[in-house]
C-alpha cells in the first residue's frame, strides 16, 4: 500500500467536526461532487428500503440499465435486492415507496437530469437514459457515506434528504486516460477505474494500449504482439539520469488483454455511460511492435521492447507499404471491438531519425512530394484516417498531428499546452484540452521531497481546480469546437493499482468539477468544503487518494515567510528550530521574517490532530534574500515560484524541479536590487544538470556590479565545461571578491545552446535551470 504519510483518517476530522460532514446519518447540507446545476434542499427524507420498487420505460434497454444502477451500487451496503420493472405509461398518482424514471424531452442536453426527493417517492427525469444514470450519480451522493462500502451495513438508515435538483454537464466530453503500456493493469483494476470515472459524472475512458515497453491488446492476426510485443526483458529502477547510473531489476515484465477481456469491459463500461476510446500508437511509441515484427521498422531491426522511459528513435517505416497492411489489419480488430465513435491513433513524440536515413520513406516522400519528414507524418496519420473512416471511426491524435498538416477530419488532443488547441479550433476541427500543467495526474501534487517518485512537474489539487478549458484566445465561434477535457495518467512510475489512485484523487474530483460543472458555480473553497464529505465516500471504497492537499505550501515574498494551506479550515503550525510541530507549537497567522538561516518546519492541523504531513524548508539568510530582481527573458513555465525564485532563500535541489527558476536557449540575467549600497565578499549562483531531461549547465557566468541600475561594470566572468557534468547534479559558480560593494548586482547566465547529436533531446535547444544567488 501506498499510503506513507496518511496520519490521520477523514472520518477523524468528520468526528471532530461534525458539522461539516455528517450529523448522525443526515447530511448537514448537499455535498455533491461535481456541483450541480441548481439544487433546492426541503425538510424530510425518502427512505431506500429492501421493498422498494424501481419503475423505467417498457421497451427502453438504456433506461433499465441506468435504473439497475441504483440495484448495484445498493446491494454491498445495504443487502437489499431492489426490483426493476418496466411501466407502459407512468400512473396520474405515482405510489409510495418507488423511484421512477421518466423521459421528458424539456430537461436539457443529453446528459442532463432533474432528480425529485419526496419522502414518498423519488423521480428522476431526463432526455436520455444517460441523464437518468447521472441523477443515480447524484442521488448516490446524497444517501450517507456508507452506501459506498463493500461490506453490508445492516443498522443503517438509507435517507436521502428531500431536494429538487436540476442538472447538465457544461462539456460533452469529459474524460480520464489511462497508459497500460508502462505498467500493465488487470481488468478487475480497469473496472474499478471506470467506476471511479463514472462516479464523478466522467464519460470517456481513454485506454492507451500500445507502447514502446509493451502492446497490450490481442490482435488475432498477428501473434507475435501476444508472445512477443507483450513483454519486456526488465524495467529501469527508480529514475534514469544517464546510461551510465541507471539500474535495471532483471525482471521480466508482460501482460496484455485478450479480446475477450477487452469485450467484457467494453460491456462493463456501457452498463456506466462511459465510451472507451482506445488508442494505438503510431508511427512513434512503436518499439514494441517492431520487436515482434521487425522488417515494420527502417532498419529491419533487432528491435527489443523499451526497458527505460522517455522518447525512442525506432518508429513505424512510412516508406514500407507493410506498415500500412499492418496498421489497417490491427485498426480493423480494434474497431471491431469497441463500439464508440473514435479511434486514437497517437501522433506523439515521434523522432524523424530513421526516416530521414530511409531510403524507403525518402523515395516516399518524392513520390508523394512531400516537403519534409513532418508532412510524411502527416501523410502517415491520413492514410490511417482513411482506414478508420473505412470501418465508419473518427480519428483522435495527439497535438503534433498539427505538424505538417492535420488529417482532415482529425480530433485533436492538446497535451503540449494549449497552442495545438488554439490552432486546431481556429482551423474548426474539434479538439480536447489536455495540457500537461493543469491535467497531466503524472505530476508531482505536492512537495516532491516527500511525495513518492513521480514524472515531474507540479500540479496541485488547486491548481487542477482552478483549470478552465477554454482558451481566451477562441472566439465564441472557435470555442464550440472545444469538446472538452481529460485528464491523463501516464504510468512510468506507477507499478501499482495504489500508486494510480494515489495520484488520481482527489485530482480527479477536481478535474470532475472543470468538466462538468458550469463555470460560474466552480468555488474554491465550496468545493473543498464538499471534498472532506466526499473523501470519507472514497474511504470507505478504499481508494487510495492522496493527501497532498492538506500539507502546508511555504511562499517568501519581500523577506517574509508566508505558509499557505488549501483548506481554509486547518490551521498551521509551524518551528524554526528544526523540532517537529506539534499542537503546542507556533500557529501562523501573518508572514514573519528570519533573522538568521533556520529550518522551518510546519503542517496543518484540525484541533490537536496533525492531518498531513510535515513541510521542511531550509531559509538560508543572507544579503540577497528577499531583494527584488528584474531579468530580460521571463520563465513561463519553470518559474521557480514565482518574483522571487532566485532570492527566496530556498536553494533548488535535486528532487525538486519546481525550486528551479528555468528557460530554454536563452539567458538567465538577473538584476538585483539590494536596496542600498551594500559590502560583499563571496556570490554564489547554482545551476541544475540533468541531461537526460535536456537541463545542461550554462556556458560561463558573469558577474557585473552597477550604482545606478544602469551601468554595469563586469568584476569577473568564469568558463564552465558543461559537457564534462554527469548524471544529476548541482554546480556552483562562486565569485570571491576581497571587498565587494555594490547597489545593483547583475549576473548573466549564457545557455548551453543546441542539445549534440547521440544526447536525449538532440537537435533542441538545451535548458537552463538557475538557483538561488547567494549574497554574503
Ligand atoms: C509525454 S503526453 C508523452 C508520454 C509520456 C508523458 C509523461 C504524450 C502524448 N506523450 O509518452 O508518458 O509525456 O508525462
Amino acid at each position: 500500500m501506498l499510503r506513507p504519510f496518511l496520519i490521520l483518517p477523514i472520518a477523524f476530522i468528520c468526528a471532530a467536526l461534525p458539522a461539516l460532514c455528517q450529523q448522525g446519518n443526515r447530511p448537514a447540507a448537499l455535498q455533491i461532487i461535481p456541483q450541480p446545476l441548481s439544487v433546492a434542499v426541503r425538510d424530510g427524507y425518502f427512505f431506500l428500503k429492501a421493498d422498494t420498487r424501481i419503475y423505467f420505460p417498457d421497451g427502453k434497454a438504456d433506461w433499465e440499465t441506468a435504473a439497475q444502477y441504483i440495484g448495484v451500487l445498493a446491494k454491498a451496503p445495504t443487502g437489499f435486492d431492489l426490483k426493476t420493472e418496466a411501466y407502459a405509461k407512468a400512473p396520474d398518482q405515482i405510489q409510495n415507496n418507488t423511484i421512477y424514471f421518466l423521459p421528458d424531452n424539456t430537461i436539457q442536453g443529453e446528459e442532463g437530469y432533474k432528480l425529485d426527493i419526496q419522502p414518498e417517492h423519488i423521480r428522476i427525469r431526463a432526455r436520455s437514459a444517460k441523464g437518468a444514470f447521472y441523477a443515480v450519480q447524484t442521488l448516490r451522493q446524497l444517501f450517507p457515506a456508507s452506501f459506498n462500502t463493500p461490506a453490508p451495513e445492516p443498522y443503517a438508515e438509507w435517507l436521502a434528504p428531500c431536494c429538487t435538483i436540476e442538472d447538465a454537464p457544461r462539456f460533452q466530453y469529459r474524460g480520464l486516460h489511462l497508459d497500460v503500456g508502462r505498467h500493465f493493469f488487470p481488468v478487475p483494476f480497469i473496472k474499478r477505474y471506470i467506476d471511479l470515472l463514472a462516479m464523478h459524472k466522467l464519460n470517456t475512458f481513454h485506454w492507451h494500449l500500445t507502447e514502446d515497453q509493451g502492446w497490450r491488446i490481442e490482435i488475432k492476426k498477428y501473434p507475435k504482439l501476444q508472445t512477443v510485443a507483450s513483454c519486456r526483458k526488465e524495467t529501469l529502477v527508480g529514475r534514469k539520469y544517464d546510461q551510465t547510473t541507471a539500474t535495471f531489476d532483471g525482471k521480466e515484465y508482460c501482460g496484455f488483454y485478450t479480446q475477450e477481456e477487452i469485450k467484457d469491459v467494453v460491456e462493463y463500461a456501457r452498463r456506466r455511460f462511459v465510451n472507451i476510446i482506445p488508442e494505438i500508437e503510431m508511427p512513434g511509441h512503436a518499439q514494441a511492435a517492431l520487436s515482434a515484427y521487425p522488417e515494420l521498422g527502417c532498419t529491419g531491426g533487432p528491435y527489443e521492447a523499451a526497458t527505460s522511459w522517455g522518447v525512442f528513435p525506432e518508429v513505424f517505416c512510412a516508406g514500407n507499404e507493410q506498415t500500412f497492411e499492418f496498421i489497417d489489419n490491427v485498426l480493423k480488430e480494434v474497431c471491431a471491438l469497441f463500439p464508440g465513435p473514435y479511434v486514437h491513433i497517437g501522433g506523439d513524440e515521434c523522432p524523424k531519425d530513421r526516416w530521414k536515413a530511409c531510403p524507403k520513406c525518402q523515395k516516399r516522400m518524392k513520390a508523394e512530394g512531400l516537403k519534409d519528414e513532418h508532412e510524411l507524418q502527416s501523410y502517415f496519420i491520413q492514410r490511417a484516417e482513411k482506414m478508420l473512416a473505412k470501418q465508419g471511426k473518427k480519428l483522435i491524435g495527439w497535438d503534433e498531428i498539427l505538424e505538417g498538416g492535420l488529417a482532415p477530419t482529425a480530433t485533436v488532443m492538446s497535451w503540449r499546452g494549449i497552442e495545438g488547441g488554439i490552432a486546431a479550433a481556429k482551423q474548426h476541427h474539434d479538439v480536447i484540452m489536455t495540457p500537461g500543467e493543469y491535467c497531466y495526474f503524472d505530476h508531482y501534487q505536492g512537495d516532491p521531497e516527500t511525495e513518492p517518485l513521480a514524472i515531474g512537474g507540479y500540479t496541485t489539487l488547486e491548481k487542477v481546480y482552478a483549470y478552465e478549458p477554454i482558451p481566451a484566445e477562441l472566439s465564441a465561434e472557435e470555442a464550440k469546437y472545444i469538446l472538452g477535457t481529460q485528464a491523463n495518467v501516464w504510468t512510468e512510475y506507477m507499478e501499482t493499482s495504489e500508486y494510480v489512485e494515489y495520484m488520481v484523487f482527489p485530482r480527479l474530483c477536481a478535474m470532475a468539477e472543470v468538466a462538468w460543472t458550469a463555470k460560474e458555480l466552480k468555488n474554491w473553497p465550496g468545493f473543498i468544503t464538499r471534498l472532506r464529505n466526499h473523501l470519507s465516500r472514497l474511504d470507505l471504497m478504499k481508494v487510495n487518494y492522496s493527501k497532498a492537499h492538506l500539507d502546508v505550501v511555504p511562499a517568501y515574498t519581500a523577506g517574509k515567510v508566508s505558509l499557505k494551506i488549501a483548506d481554509p479550515m486547518m490551521q498551521i503550525h509551524y518551528t524554526t528550530d528544526g523540532t517537529e510541530p506539534e499542537a503546542p507549537s507556533a500557529v501562523f497567522s501573518t508572514p514573519f521574517a528570519l533573522k538568521e538561516s533556520a529550518t522551518v518546519k510546519a503542517a496543518a492541523f484540525v484541533g490537536r490532530q496533525k492531518t498531513g504531513k510535515t513541510t521542511t524548508v531550509q531559509y538560508l539568510v543572507h544579503k540577497a534574500a528577499g531583494k527584488p530582481y528584474t531579468m530580460s527573458n521571463q520563465a513561463d513555465k519553470y518559474t521557480g515560484d514565482g518574483a522571487y525564485a532566485l532570492t527566496n532563500g530556498v536553494m533548488g535541489s535535486t528532487k525538486n524541479r519546481n525550486a528551479w527558476l528555468g528557460l530554454s536557449e536563452r539567458e538567465i540575467d538577473p538584476v538585483i536590487d539590494l536596496g542600498a549600497p551594500t559590502e560583499f565578499k563571496r556570490v554564489t549562483i547554482h545551476y541544475l544538470n540533468d541531461k537526460t531531461s535536456w537541463i545542461y549547465p550554462p556556458r560561463s557566468a558573469e558577474l557585473l556590479v552597477s550604482e545606478d541600475g544602469k551601468i554595469f561594470t563586469s568584476l569577473d566572468k568564469k568558463d564552465i565545461d558543461a559537457d564534462k557534468m554527469t548524471g544529476l547534479s548541482i554546480g556552483m559558480v562562486a565569485f570571491d571578491l576581497s571587498a565587494g560593494k555594490a547597489h545593483y548586482l547583475k549576473i548573466v547566465l549564457k545557455p548551453y545552446g543546441i542539445i549534440p547529436d547521440g544526447a536525449a533531446g538532440a537537435g533542441n535547444g538545451a535548458w537552463l535551470f538557475a538557483d538561488e544567488v547567494i549574497v554574503e
